[in-house]
């Protein structure tokens, strides 16, 4: 149980981590909850063995104020040690500069689209509830950059050479795909290549903190992933 009745939020970046190991082999849910009892939603299965491991994870589940492990189907002792929940505020100084990052209004307007892509809104979001968006290519074209759904920075601000950035996102695709960055001046404008992604169909995190001087948009390049495969990120 989280104290003092916090609740977890869209936007909020929340670090835990535990160890736990077991007297028998078994796999165990961790349910999110929005206080004990509360039923939200599921986490992520727990692989006990009867060794320590560590867990750790950054995923946000909004609304969440609990956490309860289902180890009802194997009988057997668990253990856990060390359980921390930290919520890291954002640094002095540091500003969002995304626009409905989380997607959970119909306020677009800090995205668009290039050569044959297509974008909308889908459920749930990577947290199990909410909101994602969905971008996809409905035709396979000879170059990646041919699709691409672009992230565009607020308030027309492009990266300095001095500032200090941080970044992150989740996602994942109907099927593996590697789709690289491309960072941009403005929508279109290319500056540069940035990291490439490994999607794959289970929701993943992306944290970053490289600065690209000048660059005030960012696009995922899909052209050239088959047709029927879908990006969501959140
Ligand atoms: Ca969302």
């Amino acid at each position: 149980m989280l104290p003092d009745d916090i609740k977890m939020a869209d936007g909020d970046v929340w670090e835990y981590s535990f160890n736990y190991k077991a007297s028998v082999t078994a796999t165990v849910g961790l349910q999110t909850q929005t206080s004990p009892g509360g039923y939200l939603g599921n986490g992520p299965d727990l692989d006990f063995t009867t060794e320590w491991q560590l867990f750790e994870g950054t995923t946000v589940y909004a609304g969440a104020g609990a956490f309860a492990l289902n180890f009802g189907p194997v009988a057997g002792d668990y253990y856990i040690d060390n359980l921390s929940f930290k919520r890291q505020e954002l640094a002095p100084g540091f500003e969002e500069e995304t626009t409905n990052g989380n997607f959970e209004t119909n306020d677009l307007s800090g995205f668009t689209l290039g050569g044959s892509a297509a974008m909308e809104i889908t459920t749930p979001g990577a947290d199990g509830t909410g909101r994602a968006m969905k971008f996809s290519n409905p035709t396979q074209q000879v170059n990646a950059y041919e699709a691409q759904f672009i992230v565009i920075l607020a308030n027309n601000v492009k990266m300095a050479a001095d500032d200090e950035w941080r970044y992150s996102f989740d996602y994942k695709a109907d099927q593996p795909a590697s789709v690289g960055l491309q960072t941009q001046t403005s929508p279109y404008g290319y500056l540069g290549n940035g990291p490439t992604l490994s999607f794959t169909t289970e929701w993943q995190r992306f944290e970053g903190t490289t600065v690209y001087p000048g660059m005030g948009a960012l696009s995922f390049d899909i052209g050239t992933v088959p047709a029927r495969s879908k990006k969501d990120v959140h």
